[in-house]
């Protein structure tokens, strides 16, 4: 029988428990592929340190577990991050922030030695950008950043209704883009005065990809440069 979507999730996130040490501090990501992860973290509780987590809802989630969650910066040795994304190249760059979680988000998994990402086949693309890529931007810059996107990306740029993140910022979508060098785009768009974070992870890909299919979990390691 074909898996539902739920059940691939939670095989995903099984997998991605391999890749835990016993006595580690974890660091979390956000959305509902990590939410099944936490929701299996339990027998885990007393077997790790804690967590470092990369957003409030995470953060919940994880307590409510009885597993505690350190500031970042108590902590020196973040073996393991784990993460959702919103999109995954070959290379295993990323879109990331649908949730709007992507500055805690990227800060957690640049202070990882290994980023583990779990996403389920449909978020596999050979080009990034379908999805809409996320950039996270100080209020009072909103429609100057908004402008300066759509000037260098060619992209149509939307204001996220409503949305407020973690670190009291609004988030832009740009639609439309193809983007064949998405390190260059993240290191270009990341000068843009204004600008919190750029939904691309290029720059620190993940390392490991684990992809639930209807068949089980496969497991991508991101090629040499
Ligand atoms: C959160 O800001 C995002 O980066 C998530 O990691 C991403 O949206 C994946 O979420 P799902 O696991 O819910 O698809």
């Amino acid at each position: 029988m074909t898996p539902t979507p739920e059940e691939k999730k939670r095989r995903v996130a099984a997998a991605a428990l391999e890749f835990i040490v016993d006595d580690s501090v974890v660091g979390i990501g956000t959305g509902s592929t990590v939410n099944a992860f936490i929701d299996q973290l339990g027998p885990w509780a007393n077997r790790i340190r804690g967590a470092v987590s990369s957003s409030t809802a995470s953060t919940r989630r994880l307590e409510a577990l009885g597993i505690r969650v350190f500031d970042l910066n108590d902590v020196d040795d973040l073996g393991i991050y784990i993460d959702g994304a919103d999109e995954a190249n070959p290379r295993l760059e990323l879109i990331k922030g649908g949730g709007a979680a992507l500055t805690r988000e990227k800060i957690v998994a640049q202070s990882a030695a290994r980023f583990v990402c779990i996403v389920d086949e449909s978020k596999r693309v050979p080009v990034l950008g379908r999805f809409p890529l996320p950039v996270e931007v100080v209020p009072m810059a909103q429609r100057a950043v908004a402008r300066r996107l759509a000037a260098l990306t060619g992209g149509q740029v939307t204001l996220r209704d409503g949305v407020v993140t973690d670190n009291g910022n609004v988030i832009l979508d740009v639609r439309g883009l193809s983007i064949t060098a998405p390190r260059e785009l993240e290191c270009e768009l990341n000068q843009v005065p204004g600008v919190v974070t750029v939904g691309l992870f290029a720059a620190r890909p993940a390392d490991v990809l684990l992809v639930g299919t209807d068949d089980g979990v496969l497991r991508v390691d991101r090629p040499l440069a």
